[in-house]
């Protein structure tokens, strides 16, 4: 073998593979001839270095096999996006694929003060408020996000918009993928608790938002002793309007439903598109009381065999609701259980056993249900169910909600193995399915239309891999859409145990990346992600070309939050300082090194609004402003003007400044501003 320095790029990296190959061989063989190697001769000095550096590391060839597979060198970008949810940070991480880089965290329930979200400026300020308040009256300053949905197009994602729920408090977030913040959040106004949210019908112009724990709807209080009675499960369907970018409260509507406790929903597309799948789990319906004798809520919720799919027509749904057929509750339309059955929007099927996943196939003809208590995942055929409620039933539960023949409309059943949560596809006809107790990825075969993608027979395991524990779920690139790509996997992991060193009882979320684009049983992990600011549930991954984010506002004086120009921002030349009796108004512009203007004078008392405008046209010179001892923080990204208005409750000197390091100077761009007593302020006036 020759190596030719002088090289071309491809050439150079035949070059670079082939030295990869000789490597893999020489360190097998440094490790079988205690250093002596016979292939080490005839390769050039740089590559015993490379050896070297992998010997002294203790890297296998399997490892320098991965990192060449992940390794993403300075400047170079990523193929893909990773959407994560934060967990209890209640925000949303954006991630490299495959580096495995987390590039940010979006703001989105939680006030996060880089971005300045929270931290005065009126727009985050008027984000937050939208999603309600606390008990004691403060405002909710947390969520638990779970699932993150992109927007779509004919059912693959369009990388315009990103939605997320928030569990604790029954929330919905709406973010632009333009600008990557947040602009609206919405609280769900007749119950307390979610968790099948978010996802979106194939042409986004419903977000779905399932309950979790029933509840009487519209939080009015009832005995739980009246729990069948009085105690309701519910499914929301919000009305995304694309073109204002924002949910359309007043065009929502909600379903009542028995309760049971709804879990995660999934979206019909193509052949099923109009139609909704959720599960749920507690159909026995406890109510615990383990202190009162009663089994605890996990065996009370766990005594059936099966429980309940919930089959939802959408589309007839919609027009119920539109024709007025509803009952307001806090002012939201909401379709009765008894209107639903009446109209035939909702029918249920057996599932087993407390199942947690459902996920619809790429071609929307099949579901799949991972019961969590059950080794099997199963399959059922929409084609099937379709005839099912074409025939009838008279089987209901004692609701009355009619019930299908499980063996009609069942498909397939495939025995994977312990705990099977949550199921993603590929482009090789695959599915792939979390095992949380066998902490393992399951690779098994799809049926039908998909059966002659792979080599192996249809509805059967393929291989499993094991992963760094406890998966909860898992997400392919693209993996919800009508066309995955199968190239990547993230095993979202619960527990990382000894993965990382050391760092005292909290430990961090274990994100693994797969290498899934080899079919069979070849599919191997490939780098580990520390998670260490809560527990993320679910993500999407999107083809990094498809996301054409803003480098700077499109112009000067620009709100995000209307996502146009704020004919009120502090313009150049324009920079000053209104008094009308108390109130002030302070205009002022950020540029490299200065803010103008440098001195603001007001009195004690006085109510200040005050606009900075970022002048730049520079990718990536921002300004942050701080007002020590007030609690005012912003972020002034280039073109942005930003608003935040407080009262001078504090006399004395404060200097403000930048808190971006933008500039040589950047030290310099600061300013006063003097709050004179009041006392001696009265006594000016006089
Ligand atoms: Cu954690 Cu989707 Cu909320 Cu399963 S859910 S793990
Ligand atoms: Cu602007 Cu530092």
């Amino acid at each position: 073998m020759r190596l030719n320095r002088s090289s071309t790029r491809p050439l150079m990296l035949v070059t670079a593979l082939m030295i990869l190959a000789a490597l893999a061989v020489l360190i097998v063989s440094c490790r079988d001839n205690a250093g002596q190697s016979s292939t080490g001769a005839q390769v050039a000095g740089a590559t015993e270095d490379i050896n070297a550096i992998a010997e002294a590391r203790g890297l296998t060839p399997t490892d320098i096999a991965n990192a060449v597979k992940t390794y993403t060198p300075s400047g170079r970008h990523d193929e893909y996006y990773l959407f994560a949810s934060g967990g209890q940070s209640g925000q949303v991480y954006v991630i490299g694929l495959p580096s495995m880089r987390i590039i940010k965290q979006i703001a989105v329930f939680t006030p996060e003060p880089w971005q300045g979200y929270g931290y005065g400026e009126q727009g985050t300020m008027d984000v937050l408020a939208q999603g309600g308040t606390a008990a004691n009256g403060n405002p909710l300053t947390w969520g638990d996000t779970h699932h993150p949905a992109l927007s779509e197009t004919g059912g693959d994602y369009d990388g315009q918009f990103l939605f997320i729920n928030d569990k604790a408090n029954a929330r919905l977030a709406v973010i632009d993928l333009r600008d990557f913040e947040t602009k609206q959040l919405v609280k769900n106004p007749i119950t307390l608790s979610d968790h099948g949210g978010t996802f979106s019908t194939p042409n986004t112009e419903w977000i779905i938002e399932g309950g979790q724990y029933a509840m009487p709807l519209g939080f009015e209080y009832s005995s739980i002793a009246n729990y069948e009675t009085d105690y309701q499960g519910m499914i929301t369907f919000w009305h995304f309007d694309r073109d204002k970018g924002r949910i359309d409260p007043e065009a929502s509507f909600a379903i009542e439903l028995p309760p049971y406790w709804q879990d995660l929903c999934d979206s019909g597309k193509l052949v099923s598109d109009g139609w909704v799948f959720c599960n749920s789990i507690n159909t026995e319906m406890a109510t615990g009381g383990v202190e009162l004798g009663n089994p605890p809520f996990e065996s009370g919720a766990s005594q059936n065999d099966m429980d309940l799919m919930h089959v939802i027509n959408l589309k007839k749904a919609a027009e119920v609701a539109a024709a007025g057929n509803t009952t307001d509750i806090n002012n939201f339309p909401v379709i009765t259980l008894d209107t639903a059955i009446a109209e035939g929007l909702l029918y249920f099927i057996p599932e087993p056993k407390s199942p947690h996943g459902v996920d619809v196939t790429p071609d929307g003809e099949f579901i799949v249900i991972a019961g969590k208590l059950d080794p099997h995942v199963t399959v059922y055929s929409f084609d099937k169910i379709m005839a099912a409620i074409e025939t009838g039933t008279s089987d209901t539960d004692q609701f009355g909600v009619p019930i299908l023949d499980f063996d009609a409309v069942m498909e397939a059943q495939v025995e994977l193995g312990l705990g099977p949560l949550h199921t993603q596809f590929d482009n090789k006809g695959y599915a792939y399915t979390s095992l949380f107790l066998d902490s393992a990825v399951a690779r098994w075969s799809l049926g039908g239309s998909f059966d002659e993608l792979n080599d192996d027979p249809p509805w059967t395991l393929v291989t499993k891999t094991p992963v760094q524990y406890n998966i909860g779920h898992l997400v392919t690139a693209e993996g919800d859409t009508v066309s995955p790509d199968g190239t990547y996997l993230v095993s979202m992991n619960k527990w990382a145990v000894d993965r990382f060193m050391p760092v005292g009882p909290l430990l961090p979320q274990n994100f693994q990346l797969l290498d899934i684009s080899a079919p069979g049983a070849n599919m191997p992990v490939l780098y580990d992600l520390p998670i260490p600011d809560g527990e993320p549930h679910y993500a999407q991954i999107i083809k990094a070309d498809k996301i054409s984010p803003w480098d700077v506002y499109p112009e000067v004086g620009w709100n995000p939050h209307t996502q146009a120009v704020n004919p009120d921002a502090a313009k150049q030349g324009e920079e000053r300082i209104v008094r009308d009796g108390n109130n002030v108004e302070v205009y002022m512009t950020a540029i490299r090194s200065h803010f103008t203007p440098e001195r603001v004078e007001i009195r004690e008392g006085d109510h200040v609004t005050w606009h900075i405008t970022n002048i730049e046209r520079a990718l990536d010179a921002t300004h942050g402003f701080t007002i020590p001892a007030y609690n005012i923080h912003v972020s002034i990204e280039p073109g942005e003007a930003v608003t935040f208005e407080f009262d001078a409750t504090q006399n004395g000197v404060f200097s403000y400044y930048c808190t971006e390091f933008c500039s040589a100077l950047h030290l310099e761009m600061m300013g006063y501003m003097l709050v004179e007593p009041s006392d001696s302020a009265s006594a000016a006036t006089d």
